[in-house]
């Protein structure tokens, strides 16, 4: 079984709060892609953390733009806090690694990066990422990419605030679509 949510429905569910389940599914051992929206919530950090650490997961992130082009950016390592003694205290800091692709790899300066809402400032910036940006990421000071931004529909004025992939669109191209999914790594001696 699969679940997917696309970006629109993701990026107004958690610009709206950041505190609800956007779809409140969880699918415990689903060996499937799947997205998740309700990544972007704390209940959804804790449910992917506490997925992630049971094994090794994989990532990939497909986007589209309003030409109907399209990209991706996979990881063959991804986690959150996978070494955080309290997760949730921690921020929920993202492991990523082994990228490849086509889009660029616009998550490699969030890898190590705590998750900042609005309300909930873990960044390196003087001010609140997310607030700045529209969003809910893993900043830093701040982001190559920005997949919870607004929905501003191709190109905008505003900088870096809407769902914005940077190493394939850049800092001011809102993204039409853009979906994560993870999963179990395959087992490299069961192929
Ligand atoms: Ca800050």
């Amino acid at each position: 079984m699969a679940v997917r949510q696309r970006t629109e429905i993701a990026s107004d569910c958690l610009w709206r709060t950041s505190r609800i389940l956007c779809n409140g599914l969880f699918l415990s051992g689903c060996h499937s892609f799947f997205f998740v929206c309700f990544l972007f919530s704390p209940a959804g950090l804790k449910q992917i953390h506490a997925l992630s650490i049971q094994g090794n997961y994989e990532l990939r992130i497909d986007l589209e733009d309003f030409e109907n082009s399209t990209a991706y950016a996979h990881y063959g390592t991804f986690g959150v806090g996978l070494f955080s003694v309290d997760p949730d205290d921690d921020g929920y800091p993202l492991t990523v690694g082994d990228y490849s692709g086509n889009a660029g790899d616009s998550l490699l300066k969030h890898n190590g990066m705590k998750f900042t809402t609005k309300d909930r400032d873990n960044d390196h910036s003087e001010n609140n990422c997310a607030s700045f940006y529209h969003g809910a990421w893993w900043y830093r000071n701040c982001h190559t990419s920005n997949l919870n931004g607004q929905y501003l529909r191709g190109q905008h004025t505003s900088y870096a605030d809407g769902i914005e992939w940077s190493s394939w669109t850049g800092w001011q191209y809102s993204l039409k679509f853009s979906e994560m999914k993870i999963r179990p790594t395959r087992d490299p001696d069961n192929k």
